[in-house]
């Protein structure tokens, strides 16, 4: 850690300010990563757009949307290898998407199956926790075994500012800097859990000067800057794979939509607040300097937004599908010999179903 490991942790690292111009000083971004990366976030807001729709439509039963919060699932999944590890929660969709996750395969959970849609081992991305922090714990311990194991792999261990004040974030950070474990802690601080606002949630300095009590860096970002993201938590994946260990870093960020489909936000905030931040949108900023610089014209624009919309499109179609379902597999997977009322129950489901065949 450098001199003054609360510098870094307090003062919020920015390269592009909220009218998307270069911060002085700072290094300017290569043009053409950044298109890719605009990109993304033009499809991390559609797929927010559409999977709310699509609870509208009763397709899915819930969404909590990362609208606000795009550059955080851009960037968190662009700086990733394809060996390293996501731990998302259920707010991460879109970074799991940006992974390379097919999304309907990621909505299928709140669709109402019972399984997560996609296979973790094979995408390296965990089920999305949704009981807090609990992911936390089972990341530091990925990365620990890989470690053993002489693999380089680095694991992205995603939370909220709500999720920092478990037990669970405070055990996976101390393990992970005592072991010296290959993670970066991503907490994406959008200042609500649910209706608690930051103020009773921490009175810590920020969130990212936590990492400071267990010896570990911590590092505060723009959190609706794409470019400031990817620098952070670029570095951080580096020191974690040079055997440097863990960094928190924690994206001063915000959620521009209630928590998710089932909540009413007006009750616990004003419309005053949420527009303050509209102006921060982290899409705006990014097209601001693409335009700016010459990069990014009408047509290019026209071009994104055209295979946002396909997207889209194939995502509402196939979500649109009625599925198929086997009410039986409700008994499979919960016990290796099942118990006798368990085989009564699905005895009872099956005749109550031929009866309603008949
Ligand atoms: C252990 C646990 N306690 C409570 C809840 C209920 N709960 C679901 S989301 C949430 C708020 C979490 O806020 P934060 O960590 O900031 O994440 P955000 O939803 O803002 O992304 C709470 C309290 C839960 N899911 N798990
Ligand atoms: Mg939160």
């Amino acid at each position: 850690m450098g001199a003054d490991p609360f510098e870094a942790a307090i003062t919020v690292t920015r390269v592009l300010d909220e009218s998307g111009a270069l911060v002085r000083g700072a290094k300017k971004p290569d043009t053409a990563a950044l298109s890719e990366g605009y990109r993304r976030l033009v499809f991390a807001r559609r797929l927010n757009e559409q999977a709310g729709a699509l609870v509208r439509q009763g397709r899915l039963a819930v969404y909590p949307s990362s609208r606000g919060q795009e550059a955080c699932q851009v960037a968190c999944a662009s700086v990733l290898g394809e060996h390293d590890w996501l731990f998302p929660t259920y707010r991460d969709t879109a970074a799991i998407a940006a992974r390379g996750v097919d999304p309907v395969e990621v909505l299928t959970m709140l669709r109402g199956d019972w399984h997560c849609g996609y296979d973790p081992v094979a995408h390296k991305v965990a089920p999305q926790a949704t009981p807090l922090a609990t992911q936390l714990p089972h990341a530091v311990g990925v990365g620990h075994a890989a470690r053993l194991k002489g693999e380089d792999t680095v694991v992205m261990a995603l939370c909220g500012d709500g999720a920092t004040s478990e037990g669970d974030f405070h055990e996976a950070c101390n393990f992970a800097a005592v072991f010296r474990a290959p993670v970066v802690f991503f907490v994406q601080n959008n200042k609500y859990a649910i209706s608690v606002p930051l103020a009773r949630q921490s009175v810590a300095p920020s969130l990212a000067a936590k990492a400071i009590g267990y010896g570990m860096p911590g590092i505060r970002v723009d959190g609706n800057d794409l470019v400031a993201l990817q620098r952070v938590l670029g570095d951080a994946v580096a020191r974690a794979r040079a055997g440097e260990g863990p960094t928190l870093v924690e994206a001063d960020t915000y959620r521009m939509e209630a928590h998710t489909n089932a909540d009413d936000a007006s009750r616990y905030r004003t419309e005053d607040e949420v527009a303050g931040w509209v102006q921060r949108d982290p899409l705006v900023r990014v097209r601001t300097y693409l335009t700016e610089a010459g990069v990014l014209d009408g047509a290019g624009e026209q071009e994104i937004t055209a295979a946002a919309e396909d997207m889209a499109a194939g995502v509402r179609a196939r979500l649109g599908e009625e599925a198929a379902v086997d009410p039986d597999e409700l008994f499979a997977h919960v016990l290796s010999v099942p118990t006798s009322q368990l085989a009564e129950q699905r005895e009872a489901l099956r005749a109550e179903l031929e009866f309603e065949e008949a």
